[in-house]
């Protein structure tokens, strides 16, 4: 037998004992032999990565049984490429997911270690800058636990998403340091590393009888190294891989340059190349249109496919069946370049005839579009582009005349038609389209909601839509219930059990059977004990970092993702003006306690998000300090929003604000995670809100304002904000404040600006569905007076949210578009 062979007959014959006594032993030998602590010496932070090393020790076990599983029969693979992982701590996602919360909480406790205080030491692995990032983590967790064999493929960003700081009311962003203490979850893989070229020129070799072959050499060609991470599934049964490129120079240093005594020129290169993946762009559903970012682009695109093509020929003989044995998952536009890629790779290395590697491309991409905002939508300049990548825009240029082609014979399609498809456009200073080339690449292309999915067959895919009718669908998003229910929220996981059993564990689906329990007082009252003392554990974070006191006993109306103007936190603190006014003028009226919590990073180079954050903060100082509000209302604004900071607000809101103008939020993800922890939504009919209507019954989501085609004839017909200003004196006045300077006495002009674009455009009918808006915060004020009527919503939101597990939207992309089947 050989030596391998008898190992893995060890580690099968002799699984891991998972009680406290191995755990403790075990947690103590990592702090022994790998730390070089004795556990007098070791710090809480020795204890963190001692415990991650022991708890990683049966993840490898899992993750090398399921690699050899899927090697062995040679089952299809799914390949996720995302620009953006946004994952978070790991610690107690592995803890939980292996069933050992218990044991490792007992084993520490043996050495007066909390496994609590363990957990909060890990940093934050914040490789993304919102939904899109995030959402690709809780694939990543979910196509573990239903058991589909895939790698996530990504770049290993040095630094992370920014540290937002606020510093005299406005954002000041700061260097993220995740790695500074190393990583105890990754593998660096150096025999994993491929050769990736920018730049250079294009050859062309002619044979007689033979087709012209292209050769690409490239000017500059830098290292891509594969750094792993093992993701483990719930309970254990399945592991996949999560591989992050970094970039490293060929050379390290330049020596004959620094012989020559130019120390720093002997640097340079090695520099340009790591410089690909130290820094996250934190371009969030807009385009960061700089040089780098199309370089990161390429880098992890062209990486991950040399991987993927020597993985399959290790088993395959020729790349001819590679969509029988590999799905690639573009998240977005930003891996599109792939397609390109592909291309050459199957026809210039690998000497594929062209349209054979044209179907072999279009049959194993797929597209995720999770954006119609047109300052979202990719696009390079033509001459960027064929500076950098030159082979491949020579086979963007291919494509794009064999599609104008086909349009033109098969549908007829004229001149402005034509120009609306074409995968260069020409209209603005010529440049690519990476959406369209993502669409024509692949074999499917969907939405993220089944609004969404709708208006992209009507604005920015219609043409394309047209000419190929069946490849657009809807996959709605989902988010992991491991994370954001049995992780966050201990307390209702744990009364769910007691209600219900513990079949909703393994099928997220079985919440339903809570749903009669809305009619039970007891119930309600247990339910609305654990949201107490949710709000009690927020409150505690509010007062460690912010120094505010706030009432456990108020409603918590909780705003928290991106700070954008289409997602609306303007109109939310114009509501609070408002709001803050009529309390004033009417101290008789019995008000409704409210705070108001808002978190969320801007982009740095966006003035009006980073102007909403100020004014944010402003309001909360004048509002909180005014003693005729008698803590009726108060506003805060806690800085640097992360997973983990959502992990602690998601289980504390009575109100989820999913508010933006409708037709321009994909689908959120948020608007999930608040419901399935028992928040009430008020939201607008967009993206996944609507099917969140669908599920929960109207009487238990507080849906208002315009909706999408709505939004759309306003904007035709040149819609202003000036007529619902006038009719509306509560907007009229909260409007007149906020530009007149009562939140900034040092500087009373400085909201004038944001005013007066919804006076003279009210481009995110801000003005238009003001009145809807805070009629809808009244009904629940009003409602929150009939607290049995709240809870019941509240358990009803809880009971019936299994439907937006990221799981069930996993199972839909494995049957309808990679067609693998689910083993778990
Ligand atoms: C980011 C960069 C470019 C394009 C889109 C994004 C993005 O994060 N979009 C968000 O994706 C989420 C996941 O699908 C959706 O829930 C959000 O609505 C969408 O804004």
């Amino acid at each position: 037998m050989s030596v391998t062979a008898q190992k893995q007959r060890t580690l099968k014959s002799e699984p891991r004992r998972n009680d406290a006594d191995t755990l403790a032993l075990e947690i103590v030998e990592k702090l022994t032999y790998s730390l070089g602590k004795t556990t007098d010496a070791a710090r809480l932070h020795d204890w963190e990565q001692a415990t991650a090393l022991a708890v990683r020790d049966r993840i490898i076990d899992q993750w090398l049984t399921s690699s050899r599983k899927a090697r062995e029969e040679g089952a299809k693979r799914v390949c996720y490429l995302s620009m953006e992982f946004l994952i978070g701590r790991l610690l107690r996602d592995a803890i939980s997911n292996l069933g050992l919360t218990e044991p490792v909480s007992e084993a520490l406790a043996r050495y007066g270690v909390e496994l609590d205080l363990v957990e909060l030491l890990e940093p934050d692995a914040a490789l993304g800058n919102g939904g899109l990032g995030r959402l690709a983590a809780c694939f990543m967790e979910s196509m573990a636990s239903v058991g589909i064999p895939a790698f996530g493929y990504g770049i290993r960003y040095v630094h992370g998403f920014f540290r937002q700081e606020i510093v005299d009311g406005a954002q000041v962003e700061l260097p993220e340091t995740w790695l500074d203490h190393g990583n105890p979850w990754e593998f660096e893989r150096r025999e994993r590393s491929f050769e990736i070229g920018f730049g250079g020129k294009v050859s062309t070799l002619e044979e007689p009888g033979k087709a012209t072959r292209y050769v690409w050499r490239p000017a500059e060609r830098v290292l891509a190294v594969a750094y792993d991470t093992p993701v483990i599934g719930w309970r254990g049964g399945h592991a996949n891989t999560l591989r992050l490129w970094g970039a490293h120079p060929l050379d390290p240093i330049l020596l004959d340059t620094f012989n020559s005594g130019d120390h720093v020129g002997a640097l340079v290169e090695s520099n340009k190349a790591e410089a690909i993946t130290r820094i996250l762009y934190p371009a969030d559903s807009h385009q960061a249109g700089q040089e780098l970012r199309l370089r990161q682009e390429f880098f992890f695109s062209s990486a991950s496919l040399q991987d993927i093509i020597r993985r399959h020929l290790t088993t395959n003989e020729s790349l001819s069946n590679l969509a029988d044995k590999v799905s690639i998952q573009l998240n977005d536009t930003h891996p599109a370049v792939s397609v390109a890629e592909l291309m050459r790779l199957l026809v210039d290395v690998h000497q594929m005839d062209w349209d054979e590697a044209w179907a072999v491309t279009r049959a194993t991409f797929s597209y995720t579009n999770h954006t119609l905002l047109p300052e979202a939508l990719e696009t390079w300049p033509v001459q960027l582009f064929e500076r950098l990548l030159p082979r491949q825009m020579q086979i963007i240029y291919a494509i794009n005349a064999e599609v104008i082609r086909g349009a033109r014979a098969e549908r007829d399609f004229s001149g402005e038609a034509v120009s609306a498809i074409s995968l260069i456009d020409e209209n603005n200073g010529r440049r690519v389209r990476m959406g369209q080339i993502a669409f024509v690449g692949s074999h499917s292309v969907n939405g993220v909601s089944g609004l969404h999915t709708e208006l992209m067959k009507e604005t920015v895919f219609g043409d394309l839509h047209r000419l190929y009718p069946e490849r657009i669908q809807n996959k709605t998003n989902g988010v992991t219930p491991r994370r954001w229910l049995l992780q966050s929220n201990p307390g209702l996981t744990g009364l769910i059990s007691e209600a219900i059993g513990d079949g909703f564990r393994d099928d997220i689906e079985k919440l339903i059977e809570l749903d009669p329990l809305a009619q039970d007082a007891g119930f309600r009252e247990r339910f609305a004990a654990v949201k107490r003392a949710n709000k009690e554990r927020l409150c505690a974070q509010i007062e460690d970092r912010l120094a505010t006191s706030i009432d456990p006993s108020a409603i918590f109306d909780i705003q928290v993702k991106r700070i954008h103007e289409y997602k609306r936190q303007f109109l939310n603190v114009i509501e609070a003006v408002a709001l803050y006014e009529q309390i004033r003028a009417h101290p008789e009226i019995d008000w409704t306690p409210r705070v108001k919590i808002f978190a969320g990073k801007a982009a740095p180079s966006y003035a009006q998000a980073k102007e909403i954050i100020r004014l944010a903060g402003d309001v909360s100082r004048v509002i909180n300090s005014d003693p005729a509000v008698r803590n009726l209302l108060k506003v805060v604004f806690i800085p640097n929003y992360n997973v983990s900071l959502a992990e602690i607000i998601m289980p504390a809101a009575d109100i989820s604000e999913q508010i933006s103008t409708a037709g321009l939020e994909a689908s959120g993800t948020g608007n999930m995670k608040f419901a399935l922890n028992g928040a009430l939504t008020i939201g607008t009919l967009d993206g996944a809100n609507v099917e969140m209507l669908e599920h929960l019954g109207e009487e238990n989501i507080f849906i208002f304002g315009l909706k999408a085609g709505e939004v759309a004839e306003l904007r035709r017909n040149g819609h202003t904000g000036r007529g619902a200003i006038e009719e509306q004196p509560l907007l009229r006045s909260a409007l007149d404040s906020i530009a007149s300077g009562v939140f900034c006495q040092d500087e009373p002009g400085r909201y004038s600006g944001l005013v007066d674009a919804i006076r003279d455009r009210d481009w995110w009918m801000i003005a238009a569905d003001f009145k809807a808006y805070w009629d809808t915060q009244r009904r629940l004020d009003a409602l929150w007076g009939d607290r049995a009527h709240w809870d019941a919503i509240a358990v009803r939101n809880t009971a019936r949210m299994g439907w937006f597990s990221s799981d069930r939207a996993i199972r839909e992309y494995a049957r309808d578009i990679w067609h693998t089947p689910p083993s778990a």
